[in-house]
């Protein structure tokens, strides 16, 4: 696992804790959807599911895969097991960033502008900094905006263990974790 990666994980991991009590447990992806919902004002209540029910499988993917113990709860030293596995999280994370992708596209016609991605991401817990940063890196066009693709392929890069030199490095540099 690269040094990047492994600072994702940390990352990751304190941003899902929503309620950051230091475990992992169905709350705080209900609490996160919540957050992310309730700033997508121009999306359809079919899109707001979508990414609800994206938030709930990603927490029951989570849950029985790493849950090594079985409390119920994914805690930070069970969560980093995921690194050894990442084609088990693949298709739940390809799921969960077509739901947040389509949200920063409430019209449909592929672009995403910033301030509604910056809106979306900061539901998230980024930093505002970080996610200017993010968005540059990712290429806006003239009209600062960016492609749905090229979001939905950075949250898939971001969340895999082993990649490193991506877009979503620039969501750890400066951050404490
Ligand atoms: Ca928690
Ligand atoms: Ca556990
Ligand atoms: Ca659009």
């Amino acid at each position: 696992m690269t040094t990047e990666a492994n600072r994702r994980v940390a990352l990751v991991f304190s941003l899902l804790d929503a309620n950051a009590n230091g475990v992992l447990e169905a709350d705080d992806f209900d609490l996160m959807a919540d957050r992310v919902v309730r700033e997508a004002h121009a999306s359809d209540r079919a899109a707001k599911d979508a990414m609800r029910a994206a938030f709930r499988r990603y927490w029951t993917t989570l849950l029985s895969e790493l849950d090594a113990n079985g409390d119920g709860e994914i805690s930070f030293e069970e969560y980093t097991a995921c690194v050894l596995s990442p084609e088990r999280f693949e298709e739940t994370i390809g799921v969960f960033a077509e739901a947040l992708a389509a949200l920063g596209d409430p019209d449909g016609d592929g672009l995403i502008e910033r301030p509604l991605f910056t809106a979306l991401m900061t539901a998230i817990g980024f930093e505002p900094a970080n996610i200017d940063a993010l968005f540059d890196a990712f290429g806006p066009s003239d009209g600062d905006r960016i492609r749905v693709e090229t979001w939905v392929t950075g949250i898939k890069d971001y969340y895999a263990p082993d990649k490193a030199g991506i877009p979503g490095d620039h969501l750890v540099v400066g951050t404490p974790v």
